[in-house]
């Protein structure tokens, strides 16, 4: 039998059945629509070029629309699979992450982390300097602005493998420099040491590879000329608020 012959012989089948289903039958439900994803990745806060030198645009692009999009992606996968995560906000699958799947740990991480990243930084030479408040604080917790970076970029270039160097308010309300592995991050009740984030670089290779390749250190210095210390001051303002409570 002729294709054009097979496809005539079913037509005639499926076309009269198809009619009277119309007009016998009530309408079916339509298909169910799936829930619209629970997290969505945001815009970067500048174009992709607006952090050069310090980081390349090629770099940017990736990261943003490939890693940070995956994470995105694989989180609303996790979610999706659980209906008891159904509507919690990423701050609070931080809180109660020890009971949490290695996939809502892994990509919820990421996808905060990243969130905060883009947003901790701007253009060379618009990030300011910190306020007052925060300046005293380093001081006081590290010495000096100077000896705080220092100490930061240890943290970094120490952290073996992948992970996240951090400043963090912790519950003393004292400044702290910590690490943390993979995507974990200092909201996580899992961690060793938790508090509130200032700000936090990563040091996985992809954030730094194309420019620096094995040169975390020179990454690490770099970064300062990016990081947006107004915005860092007004999370040191907020958190030191929300301790005075
Ligand atoms: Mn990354």
């Amino acid at each position: 039998m002729s294709h054009r012959l097979a496809l005539t012989a079913l037509l005639a089948l499926a076309l009269p059945t198809a009619l009277a289903q119309s007009s016998a039958t009530p309408p079916v439900a339509p298909p169910a629509v799936p829930a619209p994803a629970a997290f969505t990745l945001a815009p970067l806060p500048y174009p992709h070029d607006a952090l050069e030198p310090a980081i390349d645009t090629r770099t940017m692009q990736i990261h943003h629309g490939k890693h940070h999009q995956a994470y995105v992606d694989n989180l609303n996968r996790a979610v999706a699979a659980d209906p008891s995560l159904r509507g919690l906000t990423l701050e609070a699958l931080m809180a109660r992450m020890s009971t949490l799947p290695a996939a809502v740990r892994n990509n919820g991480g990421g996808h905060w982390n990243h969130d905060f990243f883009w947003r901790t930084m701007t253009r060379p030479g618009q990030g300011g300097a910190p306020s007052a408040a925060l300046a005293a604080a380093i001081d006081r917790d590290f010495g000096s602005l100077d000896k705080f970076k220092a100490a930061f970029k240890t943290a970094g270039t120490g952290r073996f493998g992948s992970g996240w160097a951090w400043l963090i308010v912790g519950a003393d309300g004292r400044l702290q420099i910590t690490s943390t592995p993979n995507q974990d991050n200092p909201l996580m009740d899992l961690v060793a040491e938790r508090g509130t984030p200032l700000l936090g670089n990563d040091v996985w290779e992809h954030a730094y590879y194309l420019q620096y390749q094995n040169r975390r250190g020179d990454y690490l210095d770099a970064w300062w000329q990016v990081v947006d210390w107004s915005v860092v001051s007004q999370r040191y303002a907020a958190a030191i608020a929300g301790k005075r409570g």
